[in-house]
């Protein structure tokens, strides 16, 4: 990168333990929460040994996901389940809600438009990349918090595809769910989805998302103070009422339209369906169920696939480590670095690494140069220095 006045990245690791992620204004009160009775076990923090569940929330701009994430964590604050919360959305102006790891501490987005010239939307995405190369810090603040909190919430960038269609997105995703159970909630503006056209669209991609994450799904129909969800669920259940709504559209429908229809009805028979107001906090109970059955549904068939995901990647960083190795104790053996060349075969690599390819023999000529050393050697250690790992 770029070597100028202000850095775009910075370590997450010296910016996590100033987050202290307590209560959000208003989390005590969770005013209109619906009336319901609280979810059972869902509000005792992590026991001993049980992993937090990551719930990774994805929709269109505007759907009300950083809305929704604001409203659940005051919900679960009242719980007394205070979640770990992660910002991903690197332009945006203000996070209402208690972060943990808000992406903007480590990158700056305005810096990373300006180095990289490039736009708005380019500068989303290439924030994400770099906060993707540090995902394993953040995968290691998680882990030391994985006994406090029972739900790590992680809202996305505006555009879901700066999410679910980059290589960022996906390398987030797998490190999260090779660790811990998640589920994503596929948030969905319903005031906005009256339209049965409009709606079929929308479920398309709420389709496409789960086939694109392999993950458990919720589908929140989110801001049912505006409008109430049950015209929707009534089309998902009953293809006529569908049929029928659609034959009311005096816009162009084709028979597509209509064929389309057909094959979602097999997507809406395994879908976990739940409508939300993440203005008012109703809904946000039975979100939690239909949570607790997704994270079981994790356990059951796709913990086995990220488990293999998990040993394929140690297996193929030994490999590489292991490779590595070869390549250098084949160099080592190919030059002369100490006059003779049986002395390096002899050391052996690990030797040769930890005296910087001088022998013993020569160790007080090269003293001079322990300034330089200390140098490489904290270029070798990325986040040694933060101390916070
Ligand atoms: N009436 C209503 N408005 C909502 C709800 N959720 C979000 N909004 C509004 O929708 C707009 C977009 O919300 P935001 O959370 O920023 O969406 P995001 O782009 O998906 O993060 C904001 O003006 C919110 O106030 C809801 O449940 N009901
Ligand atoms: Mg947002």
């Amino acid at each position: 990168m770029a070597a100028t006045a202000q850095a775009p990245v910075a370590d997450p690791a010296s910016v996590e333990e100033q987050r202290g992620g307590g209560p959000p204004a208003g989390a005590g009160g969770a005013p209109g929460e619906g009336g319901r009775p609280p979810v059972e076990g869902a509000g005792a923090p992590a026991e001993g040994g049980q992993e937090p569940v990551c719930l990774i929330v994805l929709g269109m701009a505007g759907s009300g996901k950083t809305t929704f994430v604001q409203r659940l964590t005051a919900h679960l604050h009242s719980l007394k389940a205070p979640p770990y919360v992660i910002n991903l959305d690197p332009a945006v102006h203000e996070v209402p809600f208690p972060a943990n790891i808000d992406i903007r501490d480590t990158v700056n987005y305005k810096e990373v438009m300006k180095q990289y010239r490039l736009g708005p939307n380019g500068g989303i995405v290439t924030s994400l990349n770099l906060f993707a190369t540090r995902f394993d810090q953040v995968m290691q603040f998680i882990e030391k918090k994985r006994q406090n909190h029972r739900y790590v919430l992680i809202d996305t960038p505006g555009q879901i595809e700066v999410f679910t269609w980059s290589a960022s997105g996906t390398i987030i995703t797998e490190a999260l769910a090779s660790s811990f159970p998640c589920v994503v909630i596929y948030v969905m503006d319903t005031s906005r989805s009256v339209n049965p056209v409009t709606f079929m669209s929308n479920m398309l991609y709420a389709c496409s998302i789960l086939y694109k994450t392999r993950l458990p799904f919720i589908l929140a129909m989110n801001k049912t103070d505006i409008v109430d969800h049950s015209f929707a669920v009534e089309w998902m259940q009953d293809f006529e009422s569908f049929q029928d709504a659609l034959n009311q559209e005096t816009s162009y429908v084709s028979n597509l339209t209509r064929s389309m229809s057909l094959v979602l009805d097999e997507f809406y028979s395994s879908l976990r369906v739940v409508g939300v107001s993440a203005v008012t906090g109703s809904g946000l109970d039975e979100l939690l169920l239909q949570v607790q059955d997704g994270a079981a549904e994790f356990d059951r068939d796709y913990r086995p696939e990220y488990q293999r995901l998990r040993t394929q990647l140690m297996e193929a960083q030994s490999r590489k480590q292991q490779e590595q190795l070869e390549r250098l104790r084949r160099d080592l053996g190919a030059v002369d670095v100490s006059g003779s060349p049986d002395v390096a075969m002899a050391a052996g690599p690990s030797d040769l690494i930890m005296n910087r390819g001088n022998p013993p023999e020569e160790e007080e000529e090269e003293q001079e140069d322990s300034d330089t050393d200390d140098i490489d050697h904290n270029g070798e250690a990325p986040g040694g220095g933060g101390g916070a790992l």
